[in-house]
């Protein structure tokens, strides 16, 4: 009998994550853990069987714009993968965003919704990022206090019912650029009857088929700059289906994220009401940018705990130089390392996500919502950077295997390499890090004392040892930032992006040493510890051996 290679087989996607249950166990009420597990379960199942063999099967479908009907009519309709029609609905029965909002168990339902938000992930295709920006924009309305906005639409972006269902867009992007928001030229119209017309173009709108859509418009004779845009609430459609004065152009070529229709648009005096104010529109969706950042980085871990478990499996089933690959001691400590940053970036994202809840239920102190405001773009950034290094990681320990189309290994890593660019790049969320932490001491003082709190009760010595990293690297990063604001704002921005990333790495030290400790006494859990201790040895201070003039010596005129 020739050979043949069995593939990689995916369980129940809760039921198999030793990482999410124990975390769960340390982090709920048992009452509530017992309560809502039986859900969890259940979309772990759908993960690892239907949806993941209807993801392969649906590989090579792709949504299209059909523009004109054989009248000549200009129509614009979309078509979505059958996988996306599944997961809308699906997406929308099992909460995974009504979870945040129904409030069942206060500040932990974040906590809850971010876990649903994991297990369904990596089977749809980025059918998570409607669902980020329709968060997100349920979030701003609520926060805008416009109860007419949010009678209109909350009831439909919060339903579990799928028949009632709406997506959000978040139209930020403008040709311009997508970072410098502030360029943005799409003008507001005010008519006399005192209703609102959009005029311009937007550049990267992304999951077109949405019914509203959040967006940017400067207000005529308002000045240039993000504080002279608006912030507006449009519906796509009308009630006979037609597009609202909106013509898509063409849908992006894009590297990964192949199955989300992301369109260049023209609004052509599209009807839109201003959702707070006539200026400050960049501040006035910041609600919506940090829901779709805990998103980002809910999404980039789910990745990476994708790829881990199949190549975890695959290592069991592929025999080379004459025994498993899981049983070669290099293959295994490849995977370990896969494995520690996984483990880390988890406890990150959640970390976000229960500060995030804390946030909505007003129990966060003043010291927590800061932590949550310079968190939020650490945690994107380093997440996301850590999606497309595991990911590319993850195809070679298939060898060949990991590069071949349909295997659907390959989309892993295009859909990962979106995660750093879109909702802010690592640079522009390396500036937002220091916009956060402002002139003064305070963030800083926070975020020393999230990493204390975490490491204050490590008793095991091997844990103690890990601890230890934490400590000087901490250190260099407040040495640092003391030095470069005193140089001034080019060294603060030469050198932000390795300390933001160093501030990254030292808070997955520490929440991974946190619940390490934990997992070790109260579940006799050997595996997280050896996951803590392989993450400290694998790079925490960026900062070391940063030259700050080499930069400009490369790119100097000598
Ligand atoms: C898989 C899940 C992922 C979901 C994907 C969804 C797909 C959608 C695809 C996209 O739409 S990607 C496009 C997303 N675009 C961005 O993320 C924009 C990236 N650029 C930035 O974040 C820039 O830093 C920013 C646009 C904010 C710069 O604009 P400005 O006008 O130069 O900012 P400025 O003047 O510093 O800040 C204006 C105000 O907003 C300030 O408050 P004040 O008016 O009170 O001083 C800021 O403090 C505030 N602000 C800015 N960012 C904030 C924030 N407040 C809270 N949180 C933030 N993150």
């Amino acid at each position: 009998m020739p050979f043949q290679q069995q593939p990689p087989v995916l369980g129940n996607q809760y039921e198999d994550d030793r990482v999410l249950r124990s975390y769960l166990t340390r982090t709920l009420p048992p009452e509530m853990l017992r309560e809502v597990e039986p859900a969890l379960a259940e979309l772990g199942r759908l993960a690892g069987g239907e949806l993941y063999q209807m993801q392969l099967a649906d590989r090579l479908n792709e949504p299209t714009l059909t523009q004109w009907d054989p009248w000549g009519y200009r129509i614009d309709r979309i078509e979505v993968t059958p996988l996306w029609r599944a997961a809308e609905r699906v997406a929308a029965e099992h909460g995974v965003v009504a979870t945040a909002y129904e409030q069942r168990h206060g500040r932990f339902s974040r906590v809850h919704q971010c876990a649903l938000a994991y297990l369904f992930t990596p089977s749809t295709d980025i059918y998570s990022c409607p669902l980020a920006m329709t968060d997100g924009a349920a979030r701003t309305l609520l926060n805008s206090g416009n109860q007419a906005l949010i009678d209109r639409a909350v009831p439909h972006l919060t339903t579990r019912d799928p028949a009632e269902f709406w997506t959000s867009g978040q139209w930020m992007t403008e040709i311009t650029g997508g970072s410098d928001v502030g360029l943005s030229e799409t003008v507001a119209r005010q008519d006399t009857d005192g209703s609102w017309r959009l005029f311009g173009s937007k550049w990267f709108a992304s999951a077109i088929t949405s019914q509203i859509a959040l967006t940017l418009a400067r207000p005529e004779g308002n000045p240039p700059g993000g504080r002279g845009l608006a912030l507006f609430y449009l519906e796509l459609r009308d009630q006979s289906g037609r597009l609202r004065n909106i013509e898509i152009n063409r849908l992006k070529d894009k590297l990964g994220t192949r199955k989300v229709p992301t369109a260049e648009l023209t609004l052509n005096g599209t009807p839109a009401q201003l959702v707070m104010g006539t200026t400050d529109g960049v501040r006035n969706i910041a609600p919506l940018l940090n829901i779709t950042r805990l998103w980002n980085g809910i999404s980039a871990v789910s990745l990476m705990r994708r790829g881990v478990a199949l190549a975890t499996d695959y290592a069991r089933r592929r025999r080379a130089f004459g025994a498993p690959l899981s049983e070669k001691p290099l293959h295994l400590d490849t995977l370990a390392g896969l494995q520690a940053e996984t483990e880390a970036a988890f406890h990150f994202a959640f970390r976000v996500a229960e500060l995030t809840g804390r946030s909505e239920t007003s129990d966060a102190s003043d010291a927590e919502m800061l932590l949550l405001r310079l968190l939020t773009p650490v945690m994107k950034l380093i997440t996301g950077k850590q999606a497309v290094a595991i990911a590319s990681e993850v195809l070679e320990a298939f060898g060949g295997a990991g590069y071949v189309e349909d295997t659907g290994l390959p989309t892993i890593l295009r859909d990962a390499q979106v995660l750093p660019i879109w909702e802010g790049t690592t640079n522009v969320l390396s500036l937002d890090v220091l916009r956060a932490l402002g002139s003064v001491d305070a963030g800083m003082q926070v975020f020393r004392a999230e990493v204390d709190r975490c490491l204050s009760g490590v008793r095991s010595p091997k844990l103690a040892d890990a601890a230890r990293v934490a400590g000087p690297a901490l250190l260099h990063a407040e040495t640092w930032l003391a030095t470069a604001r005193q140089e001034g704002q080019p060294a603060l921005e030469t050198g932000a992006r390795r300390f933001a990333m160093t501030l990254g790495r030292i808070m997955e030290l520490a929440l991974l040493i946190h619940h390490a400790q934990w997992a070790e006494d109260h579940q006799a859990d050997h595996r997280a510890p050896a996951a803590a201790r392989q993450f400290a040895g694998s790079g925490i201070d960026l900062l070391s051996d940063y030259d700050s003039e080499d930069a400009s010596t490369l790119f100097g005129d000598q």
